[in-house]
Formats: structure tokens, C-alpha cells, sequence
């Protein structure tokens, strides 16, 4: 068994509709974002520390709960001696100076607490593949997160 940390609206809503059904693996969710209902319960750290299985933390980061929760988990889970993989997505400039703020310290917060660090920088993306429609760009863009993300449960 192995545990995907989902943290923010993005990144669940990408695990609940996209990954859930795909992984072949046998995985247990845990989400956190308010807006669903689902808070921080610190019991999933108990249940890592006990059972040392693998553990990774999904987070797109720039809002409120993203940026904090993962934050604060990342390091819940470091001075457990908890080792974790983290996947992060960083906002888009035109989301302004305030998300990408909150984004990158969390993520240099982050990734002093995990044991390996892949990140996506929606800004790259969109000089790369911002001519396409919205949907289809959101596709190649979550595709790629999601496989690297379907690579470790392997
Ligand atoms: N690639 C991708 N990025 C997304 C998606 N949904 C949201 N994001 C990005 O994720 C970042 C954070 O947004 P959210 O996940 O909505 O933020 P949050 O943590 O829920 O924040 P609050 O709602 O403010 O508490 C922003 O840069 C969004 O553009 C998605 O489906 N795919
Ligand atoms: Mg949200």
C-alpha cells in the first residue's frame, strides 16, 4: 500500500478524476481541500510512521489551502521521519505576484522536507503550449503531471 497526499482544488480534482481510477497500484487518497470538506487529519501520520510504506505529496500550490497545508504537512511529515516524494505545480504569472509568492515559498519549504522534488511551472507550459484551446492545453499540461505522478507508484 502506498498513500497519495492530494493538497489544493487542482490537485484533487486532477487525483479524483483523472488518477484514481488509474493507478495500478494499490493506493489510499487522502485529500485536502476545505472546499470539499476535507481537512488535515494528522492520524495519516501515525499510520505512515507505523507502516514506513511509500508516501507522496501532490500539491498545486499558489491558493491558500495548497501553499499552507502543504507546507505545514511537508514538514508534519519531515520531523516524523517520514520520507516522501513531492510533485508540485506552480501558478501561472498572470495569476499574479501574490499567488506566485505564497507558490514559491512554498516550495522552497517543501523541498527542504522531501526526499525528491519534481515541479511544474505552469508559466513554462504556457510560453510552450499556451496557443492551444484552453481544454486541450489543460490535457498535454495534467497528462504530463499525471504520469510523472503514476511513475512512482510503480
Ligand atoms: N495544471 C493544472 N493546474 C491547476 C488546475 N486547477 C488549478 N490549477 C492551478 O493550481 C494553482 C492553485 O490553485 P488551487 O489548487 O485552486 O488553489 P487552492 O490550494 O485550492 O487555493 P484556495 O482555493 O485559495 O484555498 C493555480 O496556479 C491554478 O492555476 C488543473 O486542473 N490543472
Ligand atoms: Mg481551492
Amino acid at each position: 500500500m502506498s498513500t497519495l497526499i492530494s493538497i489544493g482544488t487542482g490537485a484533487c480534482n486532477m487525483t479524483m478524476y483523472h488518477l484514481q481510477d488509474n493507478l495500478n497500484a494499490e493506493v489510499e487518497y487522502v485529500f485536502i481541500d476545505p472546499l470539499n470538506g476535507r481537512d488535515y487529519d494528522e492520524s495519516i501520520l501515525d499510520k505512515l510512521e507505523k507502516t514506513g510504506e511509500k508516501a507522496v505529496l501532490f500539491a498545486t500550490l499558489g491558493g491558500n489551502t495548497g501553499s499552507s497545508f502543504a507546507t505545514r504537512i511537508s514538514s508534519d511529515l519531515k520531523s516524523r521521519g517520514i520520507k516522501f516524494r513531492a510533485i508540485l505545480t506552480l501558478p501561472f504569472v498572470y495569476e499574479g505576484r501574490e499567488m506566485i509568492t505564497r507558490a514559491l515559498s512554498a516550495h522552497q519549504a517543501i523541498s527542504g522536507n522531501a526526499s525528491s522534488l519534481s515541479v511544474f511551472n505552469m508559466e513554462k507550459y504556457r510560453m510552450e503550449y499556451g496557443h492551444l484551446p484552453t481544454r486541450e492545453f489543460f490535457q498535454v499540461v495534467d497528462t504530463q503531471i499525471l504520469n510523472t505522478i503514476s511513475l512512482y507508484f510503480y
